[in-house]
Formats: C-alpha cells, structure tokens, sequence
C-alpha cells in the first residue's frame, strides 16, 4: 500500500509546531521535511543548525517548549565557562545538552559528511517520525543589512547577531543569503517534491526561512513541478506574528504585514506563483487572486488545536 507522500517546508519554532499537527493529523503518511539553513553559523569551532536541531528536538521530545529552541532541562555550565574566558561571543545561548549536538555534527562535517548525511545521523537517536532534509548540502547564511550604530554606514552582520544579540532591533535595509548562488537542492529534496501528494508551507518567516529555501537554486522549480498541490499557512494573524520577527523582515520586501500581504507575496501557482491553497485566521481576510483561501483558527495553542490546523490544510489540497 502507497502511503500518502507530504513535503513539508520549515524554519524554526512555528514550523516544528505545526509539523507536530501535520504528524499527528496524518499518521499515515510519509513527511518529508524540507529545512531551511539559512540561519546556520559558526560559534566556538562548532557548526550550529538552529532549524534543523528545533524540528528534530521538537519532533523528538526534547525541546525546551518554553523557550521554542535548545534542549530540555538544559544547564548553561560550558556557557559561564566561556565568558568566564571572555569568549566571544557571548551572547548565543549554548546550552550543555545541546552542544553534544553541535559537537557530533562538527566533527562528522569536519570528516566530509555532508549535512543531509549528518542530519539523518542525528536523526537516529531522537526518532522524529519524519524525513528531514537541510535544503542544501552547501552552506548559505542569511545575513542582515543595517546601519552602523557608529558610522550610520550600511554593513551586513549574521543573522543570528541581528536577531539574538540586537533582537532585530536595528532596522534592516536587506537580507542577503551569502553562498545561495553555489548551492543546489540537498539529495533527496527534487525526489521529494516530484513524488509529493501535497506541499505544505509551515506558517515560518516568509522571508528569512521559507524564502531562503525557495532562493536555492533548484528548489522552487522543483516545488512547482510537484503533482501533489501546494497550500501555506500565514504566519501573521491579525496584522501581526504570532512569534518570531516576521514583521521585521517583510517590509524590507515591499511585503504587507497581512495574510493578504503574505499570500499575494507568495502568489497563485496558477500565476506563477506557489500557492493554490492559503490558510488565514478566521478574522482575517485575504483576497488573493487565484488561490483557494479559507479561514481556519491559526493558532497552535494546543496539540488537538494544532492537528486540526494541519487537518485542515491536507483538506484543503484533497489529501
Ligand atoms: N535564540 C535566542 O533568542 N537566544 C539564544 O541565545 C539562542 C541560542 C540558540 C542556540 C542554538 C539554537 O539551535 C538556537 C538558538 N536560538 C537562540 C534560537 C535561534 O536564534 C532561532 O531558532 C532561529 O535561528 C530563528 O528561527
């Protein structure tokens, strides 16, 4: 018996919630996850993966649910360790727990593995239910344009700097995805979306985590070229985030911070855009031409809340 194919494009903490929804409302299924890497960085020798270690944590049973990121029953020793030392940086949280993590993945990338292979090897231990897949093999960093504090020049610095250690704060005049140009689909990503029954795009920053994996070479011809039909779920919920820093980003892209602004940025598949579904909270709505849009409740306030959010986005591509 074929089981029902689902790719599923996520970032952080939005997309691994709503992947728990798309787990539990198909179980039947084979989830593919597609994960954007943009986010990715280099810290005290190590090579850290914050979306792929919060989906695989997540899906795994051992995020820390509060803060949506890093392990459970964390302990922070190594952390005051290093400042201790005076090791920069010292505002990235490096959890004892998670470093296991970013100590295996170092030293297996430092042994040639690819990331996919890395990703599957750190896989086997937490059983997440799903297949995930880095969106590249090949690094891509998002990094954010922003005024100097002191000169008011414009400069680049790493994403995770613009948004852990100046919590978005400085107002960003561009995102640049350095390496995206040399990258190419990850093994196992066109496989996935030529096989899919359905796509998915998580409720995650448009911009910064599904326009990063949309921008890799490749990627977005192959979503197309995809039988199964595509729907996303907004991540603004009445003209705002429901979390993250999504607000911050869209308008640097001409995008309204709206469901309607979202779903017109991402366009009808019929139109040479991505969607041929769009889900948005029952108080908004969306006019977005060519696209089925329905109204359902967005908010993952709990696993049934959740399920039904996934439930309801399979309804609306037939699966
Ligand atoms: N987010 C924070 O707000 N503060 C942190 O110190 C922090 C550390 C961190 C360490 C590992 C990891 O996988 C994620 C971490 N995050 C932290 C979250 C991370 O910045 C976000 O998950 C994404 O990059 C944005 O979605």
């Amino acid at each position: 018996m074929c089981f029902v194919q689902i790719v599923v494009l996520a970032g952080g903490t939005g997309g691994a919630r709503f992947l728990r929804g798309v787990r539990a409302a198909a179980p039947e299924a084979e989830i593919t996850v597609v994960v954007n890497t943009g986010d990715d960085v280099t810290m005290h020798g190590l090579r850290i993966c914050p979306d792929l270690d919060t989906v695989m944590y997540t899906l795994g049973g051992g995020i820390d649910e509060e803060r949506g990121w890093g392990r459970a029953g964390e302990s922070w020793t190594v952390k005051a360790e290093l400042a201790a030392y005076d090791a920069d940086p010292s505002w990235f949280g490096l959890g004892d727990r998670d470093l296991a993590t970013h100590l295996i993945r170092t030293r297996m990338l430092d042994a040639g593995y690819p990331l996919s292979a890395v990703t599957t090897a750190l896989a086997v231990r937490w059983q997440p239910g799903v297949t995930l897949i880095p969106m590249s093999d090949q690094r891509v960093e998002t990094h954010v344009v922003v005024p100097d504090p002191e000169t008011g020049r414009q400069r680049a610095i790493h994403f995770q700097e613009w948004w852990v250690r100046h919590r978005a704060a400085p107002d960003p005049s561009g995102f640049v995805q350095v390496g995206v140009d040399a990258a190419r689909p990850a093994p196992g990503v066109t496989e996935a979306f030529a096989s899919a029954d359905a796509v998915l795009l998580a409720p995650s920053n448009p911009v910064v985590s599904i326009g990063t994996i949309l921008g890799v070479p490749g990627v977005r011809e192959a979503l197309l070229g995809s039988r199964g039909r595509i729907v996303g779920v907004s991540p603004i919920v009445g003209g705002a985030v429901v979390r993250g820093m999504a607000d911050r980003c869209l308008p640097v892209l001409g995008i309204e911070v709206s469901a309607e602004g979202v779903g017109r940025h991402y366009g009808a598949r019929s139109d040479g855009g991505l969607l041929d579904a769009w889900l948005v909270a029952p108080d908004d709505r969306a006019d977005v031409p060519g696209v089925d849009v329905r109204q359902v409740p967005l908010l993952m306030s709990s696993p049934e809340a959740t399920a039904n959010l996934a439930r309801a986005a399979l309804d609306a591509v037939g699966v």
